[in-house]
């Protein structure tokens, strides 16, 4: 019955729904993050710590020291002055691949959106000594729906250095993600602590900010946004990773950066998939 409403109706509810189940993970990954997505749900965020080994990390800072050599300090106060940020990471390297399709982020991401996803930001944040504390913020403000909403972003942040109060480590309002109020918490905020290696997922509704940098040592991390698939992703990933290059990456990847069409229709090329434009 839903495949005849899908020849017919591709926005039937049916087929919509369909899509909608069509994930990356399976079943059995998403059971086994079943108790982060708990906590995840409850406070906004989750740590998850060792989840890669020190040789991954290794591995991924020396790409970050190289591609450093062409990246300033933040140019504003929010990206910070003593803090380097490398953006559209998917168009200059391989080597992080490893961590945007990590099979554990995948599921806890696709469970606690529970919907297909896409990767709305790559990116790295390098904070070094001096580096003052930024202003507790959301990162969800661009979609214009009321709060309490359902989640439509999460962020894995990865720890590539340790992640300490002194550190810089991200401040974060556990419980914010669902407040109706746009105004900044009262309540004080907590630091992440977690070693190399380690990820911090949180909603992107949660209120939280990079820590003030007050040790002698860098504390780099990278960034993973995934949102919802059906929306508007943070960086232009079509404009940063052109056919030419996305041809040269792994077809999850292309899939996550949006080389994929949701919902039976958003996304068509020449009306039909878009992955066709990876083929010529
Ligand atoms: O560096 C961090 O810990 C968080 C950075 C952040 O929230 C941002 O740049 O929006």
């Amino acid at each position: 019955m839903q495949k005849q409403s899908l020849a017919t109706d591709p926005f039937h509810a049916g087929a919509q729904g369909d899509h909608k189940q069509d994930r990356i993970s399976s079943a059995a990954e998403r059971a086994a993050v079943a108790g982060e997505l708990s906590a995840l749900r409850r406070d906004g965020y989750v740590i998850w710590r060792n989840l890669v080994p020190m040789a991954t990390v290794a591995e991924v800072w020396r790409e970050m020291d190289r591609l450093h050599q062409n990246t300033p300090m933040g140019r504003s106060v929010f990206e910070g002055f003593h803090t380097q940020r490398i953006y559209n990471v998917v168009a200059k390297t391989r080597v992080l691949d490893q961590l945007w399709m990590h099979p554990t982020v995948i599921a806890l991401a696709e469970s606690y959106l529970d919907d297909q996803i896409q990767l709305s930001v790559a990116s790295t944040i390098t904070s070094y000594p001096g580096q003052t504390a930024q202003v507790l913020h959301r990162d969800d403000g661009y979609y214009p729906l009321p709060r309490p909403r359902p989640p439509l972003s999460l962020n894995c942040l990865w720890a590539i250095d340790p992640f300490t109060a002194a550190s810089g480590g991200t401040l974060i309002v556990p419980g914010s993600h669902t407040n109706a109020s746009e105004e900044r918490p009262a309540q004080k905020p907590i630091s992440v602590e977690m070693p190399p290696g380690s990820a911090v997922f949180y909603d992107a509704s949660l209120f939280h900010g990079g820590g003030a940098n007050v040790s002698q040592d860098r504390r780099a991390a990278v960034s993973a946004v995934y949102c919802r698939a059906w929306l508007r992703q943070q960086e232009n990933q079509y404009l940063c990773v052109p056919p030419a290059i996305a041809k040269t990456i792994p077809p999850l990847l292309q899939r996550l950066i949006g080389y994929w069409v949701v919902g039976a229709l958003l996304g068509v090329v020449e009306g039909g998939n878009c992955r066709q434009v990876l083929k010529d």
